[in-house]
């Protein structure tokens, strides 16, 4: 499956360890999320050694495969090779977005963090599939995020890059729909999803909201090629 020809932004989940209660239960929240309807994965896990980060997305893969959720691998390219993940996500202090792309040759998808018009504007952009801007409320998820840029900015970010968005960032369901209307192509959630007693339900909820707003054809289409964010 060549993902990058058609990628559903409208729900991503980002896991997280410990919100999770570990790598088991990041596999299980993982397959929860996309069973209902969340249209990406990524495995996000900034503490972990190289060992764990190739076993978990192993586990991962095995349960998003047969479901049709693309798999992303955060910062590290090799365990995405090495597991044949469907892309990697970087940020500022990664390797850049165009060295990513080479090693990780013209299929995979490839996702930038921006948090700022400055980083935006001086980001490498050829070769990138989608942008995260956030964080665009304060979240206590991510110790070393950047400042929130609040809803004004985010709009105007949104509004000076060709690519399509998902917003990140303190975002749950009640808070969605004016990323949406700015122009966001989806929410990327931590915490929404991870550690909820009930992550199916929590999915199901945030995906009721995004789909108030978002026409069907951003949604995962029944044809994977047919109204998905695509390339090419
Ligand atoms: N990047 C920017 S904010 C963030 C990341 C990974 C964490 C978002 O977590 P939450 O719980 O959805 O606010
Ligand atoms: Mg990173």
């Amino acid at each position: 499956m060549i993902y990058r020809k058609a990628f559903d932004l409208s729900l991503y989940l980002v896991l997280d360890p410990d919100l999770c209660g570990g790598p088991q239960g990041m596999v299980e929240t993982a397959r929860l999320a996309a069973e209902n309807g969340a249209g990406v994965v990524q495995l996000r896990a900034p503490g972990w050694k190289k060992r764990q980060w190739l076993t978990t997305a192993a586990e991962l893969k095995a349960v998003l495969d047969p479901l049709g959720v693309p798999l992303i691998v955060n910062d590290h390219i090799d365990v995405a090779l090495a597991v044949d993940a469907a892309g990697v996500h970087v940020g500022q202090s990664d390797l850049p977005a165009a060295v990513v792309r080479r090693l990780l040759g013209p299929h995979k998808l490839l996702g930038l963090s921006v948090s700022s018009a400055i980083e935006l504007a001086n980001a490498e952009l050829a070769g990138v599939d989608y942008l995260g801007i956030g964080p665009v409320h304060p979240t206590g998820t991510k110790p070393d995020a950047a400042p929130a840029t609040g809803l004004a900015q985010f709009a105007e970010l949104v509004r000076a890059t060709a690519l399509p968005v998902v917003a990140i960032g303190g975002i749950q369901s009640g808070n969605c729909l004016p990323l949406l209307r700015a122009g966001a192509r989806g929410v990327a959630v931590v915490s929404a999803i991870c550690g909820q007693r009930d992550p199916a339900h929590a999915t199901q909820t945030l995906l009721g909201e995004i789909r108030s707003v978002l026409s069907p054809c951003s949604l995962k289409p029944a044809i994977p090629d047919f109204c998905c964010d695509s390339i090419g």
